[in-house]
């Protein structure tokens, strides 16, 4: 039997998805695209899954498309970009955005082309201090995918959005921390210590308010102050009828931990 494409592990209520093509530096072929598709579905429908951590296998995070695969122009084919782009990346972005429970990119290495952005579309990105991220797009002729024309100006501003975009330099992990790009740097031996840390934290505490948080910050990007405020009150008022926030109320004032189910 092959291996499959996407490992899954279990720690406790944090699910982690390994992408598992280390020989082609994880880059994304169909059948690993389905394969995380499944393996995100699962997640999101298993309760007693509070957090999930996307990496990689080996010395990559993901090296974005796999440039081999048929269709992608080397095989002398007519090349289908876009129908790619639309049937895996754009639902695999909107997947991870839209999941029940945080979402953390463990970048063990490189992160390139769509395997860059599809880490920065995850709600923390902690990378080891030799990783690095690339917008390599430009390099072969094309324009960011996977969320970065979205994600990047967000994240640092138009100058550095532009600059990475189009030079396709590799940016290290540490500089990556530095401009805002991502959450965290850490020293490689950390990488796993700090990950499992930060997993720990977020899936003890309450998913359903920690999933609105990124739902409304997302949204309020386009409105203006009057309507992120009116939102915040609408989000505040469904939290506030939920039971995580009964608990988190009565386990602070019994100076206990609060023990969240919601979801
Ligand atoms: O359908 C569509 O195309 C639309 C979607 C587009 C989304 C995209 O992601 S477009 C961007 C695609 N990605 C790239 O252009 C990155 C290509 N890779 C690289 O530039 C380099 O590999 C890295 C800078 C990421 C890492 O360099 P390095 O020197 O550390 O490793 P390497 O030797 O280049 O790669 C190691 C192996 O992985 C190598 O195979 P080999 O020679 O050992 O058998 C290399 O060919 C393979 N590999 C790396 N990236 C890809 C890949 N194979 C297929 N596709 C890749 N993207």
């Amino acid at each position: 039997m092959s291996e499959p494409l996407v490992l899954i592990t279990n720690q406790a209520a944090v699910r982690t998805l390994t992408l598992n093509r280390p020989q082609a530096l994880n880059s994304f072929t169909a059948a690993m695209h389905l394969e995380l598709r499944l393996a995100l579905e699962a997640a999101a429908a298993e309760p007693s899954v509070r957090c999930v951590v996307l990496t990689g296998a080996g010395r990559g995070f993901c090296a974005g498309q796999d440039l081999g695969e048929p269709g992608m122009g080397a095989d002398g084919q007519p090349s289908d970009v876009e129908g790619v782009v639309e049937r895996f990346y754009k639902p695999l972005a909107l997947r991870i955005r839209s999941m029940p429970v945080p979402v953390i990119a463990r970048v063990n290495g490189v992160a390139a082309g769509a395997g860059a952005n599809i880490a920065l579309g995850c709600d923390l990105v902690v990378a080891a201090r030799s990783a690095s991220f690339i917008q390599a797009f430009s390099k072969i002729g094309l324009v960011p995918d996977g969320g970065g024309t979205w994600l990047l100006p967000r994240l640092v501003g138009r100058a550095r959005a532009i600059g990475l975009a189009m030079t396709g330099d590799k940016l290290p992990a540490e500089e990556a921390e530095r401009i805002g790009l991502i959450w965290r740097c850490v020293d490689d031996a950390a990488l796993d210590e700090a990950t499992a840390t930060l997993a720990a934290k977020l899936a003890a505490m309450s998913c359903k308010a920690l999933a609105a948080t990124r739902q409304i910050i997302d949204d309020a990007l386009p409105m203006d102050y009057a309507d992120a405020l009116s939102q915040e009150a609408r989000v505040q008022g469904e939290m506030s009828r939920g039971a995580d926030f009964a608990e988190g109320v009565a386990a602070f004032l019994a100076k206990r931990p609060a023990l969240f189910k919601d979801r």
